[in-house]
Parts: C-alpha cells; structure tokens; sequence
C-alpha cells in the first residue's frame, strides 16, 4: 500500500487520580497519535512515550520530531509499504522503538482494515477475552492503599499489581496480603532498587507474589541473575527487555523467569510477538504491561494478550482506570476481563468529538 498521507496528533487527557510509581507522579497523559493513510484506507497508532523521558528516554515530543525528521521521508520514499517492512525501512534511524511502535501500529492498523482482518486474528489471538490485572500506585498511607486495592477487587480485577519503591514496600504489600488473603498479587519496582538489597526484597518471599517486576536498573541484566539466587519470588523484565534477542540473552542468564511485553518498548507489535514466541520456546509465561494507553493502544495490547503464551492476567484494565473519558467506545470490564475487538485493525475508531476534545495540536505531514 502506498502511504498518502499522515497526521501527528497531540492530545491531553487527565487522570481520574494521580498515579506514583517509583519513577514519578502522573497527572495526566500527553499522547502522541499517528494517524495515517494508505491507498484511501486511515490506520491509527499511539505512542507510548509519556510527556517527559521519566519511563525511558523517549518522550512525546522527541517521538513526534523523530518521526517527523526521520521516519515519514524514508516511508513516503516507498512506493510500498507494509509493516513487516518496516524494521528494514526505517533501520536508518537509531532507537526510537515507541515511536517506531506507533507508527507500526498505524500502518497496521490500515493494512488489516483493507484485509478486513482484525488485530487479533493477525497476531495469532487464541482466546476471544483476556483476563485483566489492574496496576496500583504507590499510596502514602497503607490505609488508602487498602482503600484502593478494595476498590478494584471489587470492580472484578484479576490480579493487583503493587508499585514499589524503598520506604513503600515489605509493610505495604504485607498488609495488603493480610487484608485480602490469596489474591493474585505482584510488585513493579520500576529500577528503584540496587543489586545490594537483595536480603531486603527477599523479605517478599514470605508473602506469595507471583512474581517482583524489574527491580534493579534496566542495563543490569547480570544484576537481576544475582538476585533471583537470593530471592525466591520470580524476577520479572519490564524495561529491561527491548527486543527477542535480549529476552532470550536474559532468561539463558537466569535474569527472569517471567517477561512483561510492551509493544512500544520493543518497538512495535511484530517484535512483539517475537518477543512472546521466544518466551513460549522456553518455557517463561509473559504478561502485556501498560503505558496508560487510550483505548486505541488498549485495543491493540487487549489482542497481544489474547496470545497462547500469556498467560498471567496483564496491565490491560478498563479504560476508566485512568480516563472519565476515553476517545474511543471505552473498555468496560466484564467479570475481570475484557474482550477481544473483532472488528477490522484494531477493531476501533476514534470518536470524533471526543477526540477534538482532547486534542491539543494537529501536524499534517503531507
Ligand atoms: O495500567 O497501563 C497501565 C499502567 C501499568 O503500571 C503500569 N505501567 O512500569 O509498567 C510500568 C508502569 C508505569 C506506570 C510506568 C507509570 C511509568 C509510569
């Protein structure tokens, strides 16, 4: 298909409540979206990246320059352009995967549309609803913590993800287990901790988590093979893993035994996929984490999770986890899942007022 036409969209949606992790506090989200046009057909995709370069050092506005500068010239040269092409087309441009991510996702989104083939069926989806996990900030004080996590048992969620730091930990997710028994129950650290406090996370151990979420720095690799020889909970890759070949390097290292897939993280939904065949040949269950996505990027990580090998309920809550609003039909869950689109590409479309609502700027790149 040729590429006609395509426009960087900003929009700005505020949270229903402030959201901490270990790596800061977010307000709202500040989103990146490529729409595209291929031989007449639109496809969507979303960026990832948050405002400011706090979850790695990809940030909206430094994806909308580098796609701008240096990923649409070297697409709009292509008489075809396919998104399984796309690694080769655009292996000129250094990194950048969120932003190679969301242009993939355009790209695809149109391709399947034209194919009346939906996300999932392309990726491989084997079940028609996913079960959902829901992520829980860091709370100042563990009784709104509990509050909170109440909160969202209630709703019907599967599984309770913990964010971590030092000072909001052991006593934190401690008391959360004391409260609800045997729920399903992890932590993300988000790197916030060194390869010193090994005897300090294997206090966890004691408390039944599925698994503790990249603890030490993204780059320490090694770091994380040590600590799974002294913790017993199983170690989990988030920003560590940013390709198929370095979650094969990390599980052969014995860094984790279990991998969260993002799409933007590793550069688009295609690697994607690679990343979870990698982890199935070996035996590693995975999980599709979350970047506070509108429902369009929802859309797309709800068909990933629909895949064999995930196999432990994902970052894939409702849509009204974060937004009053969504800018598509909002994501609602149905006794602790949600479905799996069906319609053609992502299987949903922006609503127009909403989308004009929230929209901040429009760039029309030819
Ligand atoms: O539910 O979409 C979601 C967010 C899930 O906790 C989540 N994302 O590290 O995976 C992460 C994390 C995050 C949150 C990262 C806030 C950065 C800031």
């Amino acid at each position: 298909m040729k590429l006609e036409h395509v426009e960087l969209r900003r929009i700005h949606l505020p949270l229903v409540a402030p959201f901490r992790a270990s790596i800061g506090t977010l307000l709202h989200r500040d989103v990146l979206l490529v729409n595209v046009t291929l031989d007449g057909v639109e496809g969507w995709g979303e960026c990832t990246a948050f405002g400011e370069p706090m979850y790695s050092y990809e940030y909206s506005d430094g994806a909308q320059d580098v796609i701008r500068r240096h990923m649409l010239p070297l697409l709009f040269a292509q008489e075809e352009v396919r998104a399984e092409d796309l690694a080769r087309i655009l292996a000129p441009v250094r990194g950048h995967p969120m932003a190679k991510a969301a242009v993939e996702m355009a790209i695809l989104d149109a391709e399947l549309r034209a194919q009346n083939r939906s996300f999932g069926d392309f990726l491989g989806a084997s079940r028609a609803q996913v079960d959902c996990g829901v992520s829980v900030g860091i709370h100042e004080h563990v009784d709104d913590l509990l509050r909170t996590v109440d909160g969202y048992l209630g709703e019907g969620y599967k599984r309770i993800k913990l964010k971590i730091e030092p000072g909001h930990d052991i006593d934190d997710v401690r008391a959360v287990r004391e409260a609800f028994g045997d729920i399903l129950l992890q932590v993300d650290a988000n790197t916030a901790y060194t390869r010193g406090d090994g005897q300090h996370l294997a206090q966890l151990d004691e408390l039944d988590l599925l698994l503790i979420e990249q603890p030490l720095p993204e780059e320490d690799v090694r770091g994380h093979a040590e600590l799974a020889q002294v913790v017993r909970t199983p170690i989990c890759l988030d920003e560590s893993i940013t390709s198929a070949d370095i979650a094969e390097d990390a599980i052969a290292m014995g860094a984790c035994s279990v991998v969260n897939i993002k799409a933007g993280r590793v550069g688009g939904y295609l690697e994607a996929r690679r990343v979870h065949d990698v982890c199935a040949a070996r035996g590693v269950p995975v999980w599709c984490g979350g970047m506070l996505e509108t429902g369009l990027g929802r859309a797309a990580n709800v068909a990933l999770a629909a895949l064999p090998n995930f196999t432990l309920p994902g970052d894939t809550s409702a849509s009204g986890r974060y937004y009053a609003q969504d800018i598509v039909e909002p994501f609602v869950l149905a006794e602790g899942t949600l479905a799996v689109p069906t319609g053609p590409g992502l299987g949903v479309t922006p609503l127009e007022d909403e989308l004009e609502r929230f929209t901040v700027s429009v760039e029309t790149c030819r």
